[in-house]
């Protein structure tokens, strides 16, 4: 009798905990984490900016419609690396150790995939990683090597057979390469007990700008409306004034706005690095050529110079950049179509984010890197049927120094004391208001001398007013106010009637840094030799 009790108990106690974990599965949600890189918010339709309304995305609009989209969400350092860095620890740069793109990420340290795969999620990355290290803290991935290619990219992940890693070119275009690896996967785990994390980071629309074949000539016949800064002399900044990211300066008119050397052939006129085109198939290569000898041809037949020059490059610019993206929302929408179609739905939030914001000829520019409005701004929507709700919208100063924490609180794990942003959980559960969330964030960029050439700078920014230091070869302070002057050209600095507004941005900026545990050495000057060699080598 004795072991028939203890065989009855031993069984009761394991259907028990199957049934737990069970439970389990539809208690925790699953994370898709989509990001793109270099998604300007002013490239989301659901942003309202008129750019987009030309070129609308659709599928990430749905986040908006079906979830919650952020309207002051920032970065706190606006590059790739270091972006990715801070999303992957809740640290800041300084802190985490990634503070530009060409540091090396220290993958043994905490970061929320770690603490989520501890806690019985299971975790993969597809795509881009660019941090200069394997990834870990993943069941599986699949990264794109470096920066990445648009065509046929070379990825790098553990052969299944060997163990080994392998770096392998797959033929096809990226940005569906990296959709339809996260949605086989889904496929593959979707009956799972585990609750699963996937981040799903696309290339696009990264420079150079290459759009899917399908898309090759998909805005040709639009006209984008020109930023009334196009043409901006950069009054008040000379951050703004040295840089090297002009659109009509400074792109290459090969590689990156595909122009041709002369009517009737396909040579691309300047095309520095032969590391884009070249890859293509003979076959892509067609197609493509196909697609853009009638434009080039009409372009050298039209004869342009100076200004009417100027603006052409800014229409071929954004055609590419906003056709890049549409392959991009196509992904957003198979996946969120997939999970519709496997009823993950209700259970999944899903999230689309990029690494930084970009210019879309604001100021003149392409790129990023600057603390002003276009490249600070990361945009983000979130989607999350059983506790968000849905067509509501966040205006809290919110960063990407809170993902990990909102996503590990969402996962009911405990958020280390360690990490420096705070979750967004009370916030889209309407717990807390927007105004309480935080009254200011800190920014600080480090890359210079680097490629385009934009200073190192910091600064606060609270809802209503921005003050910048730029530093290192230059020591310059820029003070915005953001309701009056939007685009950021008037820098108040020397106005006196907003001296009582400076002293308190730069009180508040004092506070951060010291909460923030930036220290001296954050200030440190480059080589001033290395900063010459640098103007000279990218103009
Ligand atoms: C490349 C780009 C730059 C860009 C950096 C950083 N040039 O070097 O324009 O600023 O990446 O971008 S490219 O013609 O080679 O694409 S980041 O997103 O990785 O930070
Ligand atoms: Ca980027």
């Amino acid at each position: 009798i004795c072991y028939i009790l203890l065989f009855t108990l031993i069984f009761q106690s394991c259907k028990e905990e199957k049934k737990e974990v069970k439970t389990d599965k539809t208690q925790r949600p699953n994370i898709v984490f989509i990001m793109a890189d270099d998604h300007a918010a002013q490239a989301i339709s659901a942003y309202g900016h008129p750019i987009s309304q030309l070129a609308p995305t659709p599928n990430v609009d749905r986040l908006a419609d079906e979830g919650t989209i952020f309207k002051n969400n920032f970065c706190t350092n606006s590059i790739c690396g270091p972006s990715r860095a801070v999303i992957l620890t809740g640290k800041h740069s300084h802190i985490n150790g990634f503070r530009m793109n060409g540091d090396r990420f220290d993958g043994n340290q905490q970061t929320f995939p770690k603490l989520l795969q501890k806690a019985g999620y299971k975790t993969a990355m597809f795509g881009k990683w660019h941090l200069h290290g394997l990834p870990q803290g993943f069941d599986y991935w699949n990264m794109i090597q470096d920066q990445g290619n648009y065509y046929n990219p070379n990825f790098i992940t553990v052969n299944q057979d060997t163990k080994k890693v392998d770096t392998t070119m797959v033929m096809g275009y990226a940005t569906d390469i990296v959709t339809e690896d996260a949605i086989r996967y889904l496929d593959e785990i979707k009956d799972n007990e585990q609750p699963f994390m996937l981040m799903v980071q696309h290339k696009a629309p990264h420079r150079n700008w290459m759009p899917a074949l399908r898309h090759t000539n998909k805005y040709d016949n639009v006209k984008f409306p020109v930023p009334d800064t196009y043409f901006t002399d950069h009054q008040g900044s000379t951050a703004s004034k040295e840089q090297l990211q002009t659109v009509y300066i400074d792109m290459y008119e090969g590689h990156d706005l595909k122009m041709t050397k002369k009517k009737g052939s396909p040579e691309l006129a300047h095309n520095p690095w032969k590391t884009d085109f070249e890859r293509m198939t003979p076959e892509q290569r067609a197609t493509w050529n196909k697609a853009y000898q009638a434009k080039n041809d009409a372009f050298h037949d039209a004869n342009l110079s100076g200004k009417d020059l100027d603006l052409w490059k800014l229409q071929r610019y954004l055609q590419d950049y906003l056709a890049t993206i549409a392959a991009v929302d196509e992904g957003v929408g198979r996946i969120l179509d997939y999970l519709k179609e496997n009823n993950l739905e209700e259970n999944t939030i899903v999230v689309y984010t990029t690494d930084q914001g970009f210019y879309l000829g604001e100021k003149g520019w392409f790129d990023k890197r600057y603390m002003y409005e276009e490249s600070l701004s990361m945009p983000m929507l979130m989607k999350y049927p059983k506790e968000i709700k849905a067509g509501t919208e966040v205006t809290a100063l919110t960063q990407n120094l809170d993902f990990a924490e909102t996503f590990l609180d969402f996962a009911g794990v405990q958020i280390p004391e360690d990490m420096q942003g705070k979750s967004l959980k009370p916030l889209i559960t309407n717990q807390i208001t927007d105004d309480d969330f935080r009254d200011a964030i800190y920014y600080h960029y480090y890359d210079f001398p680097a490629f385009h050439m934009v200073k190192k700078m910091n600064g606060v920014r609270t809802k209503r007013y921005k003050l910048i230091h730029a530093f290192d070869d230059i020591d310059e302070w820029e003070l915005y106010d953001l309701k009056k002057d939007p685009s950021e050209i008037n820098n108040l600095i020397n106005d006196e009637s907003y001296d009582e507004i400076e002293a308190k941005l730069r009180e508040r900026l004092k506070q951060l840094q010291e909460e923030y545990e930036v220290t001296d050495k954050e200030f440190e000057q480059a080589d001033k030799e290395k900063i010459k060699r640098a103007y000279k080598s990218f103009e």
